[in-house]
């Protein structure tokens, strides 16, 4: 089976050190950590990426339509400014989930509109890295139902 694409955006490198009160002492690595060993649970493999740079988002989406069975999608700030990325979800036809390590709702009003929600099955925030597990585990659900259809 193809791997689920796990892609995360912009300053999210940056966990561990940055605005820990908002998201958490947990460094990227150690999410990926947690999301491999949730994934092989699950009978799942994952790839695992970040880039601050929206372009190798999108392209690593357009990549995901061949290469993975679904796409679980931290898009950063660039959830909501990025119609780019909305497009490419768009035209990746997979399943997909929007999450957020913070509860987006609870913070700044720029944070509260999403371009990606339009475009994913579903979206997941306010669980910190069990926000990632959650999208995984989302996806699981997504692939096994379509696989009964
Ligand atoms: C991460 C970011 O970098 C922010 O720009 C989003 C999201 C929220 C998160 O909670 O994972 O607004």
């Amino acid at each position: 089976m193809k791997p689920v694409y796990v892609l995360n955006g912009p300053n999210l490198n940056m966990l561990g050190l940055r605005e820990p009160a908002i998201y958490g002492a947990a460094t990227l690595a150690d999410i990926e950590a947690r999301c491999r060993a949730h994934a092989e649970g699950l009978g799942l493999s994952i790839t695992f990426r970040q880039s601050n740079i929206e372009g190798e988002l999108v392209s690593w989406i357009q990549e995901a339509r061949e290469k993975a069975c679904g796409i679980a999608l931290n898009a950063g700030a660039y959830t909501h400014t990025s119609i780019a990325l909305h497009d490419a979800l768009k035209a990746a036809e997979l399943p997909a989930v929007e999450l957020h390590l913070s509860n987006v709702h609870q913070r700044e009003d720029f944070r509260h509109h999403s371009f990606i929600a339009p475009a994913v099955n579903g979206v997941i925030c306010g669980f910190g890295p069990e926000s990632y597990v959650l999208a995984i585990s989302a996806l699981h659900s997504l692939l096994t139902a379509n696989k009964k259809a």
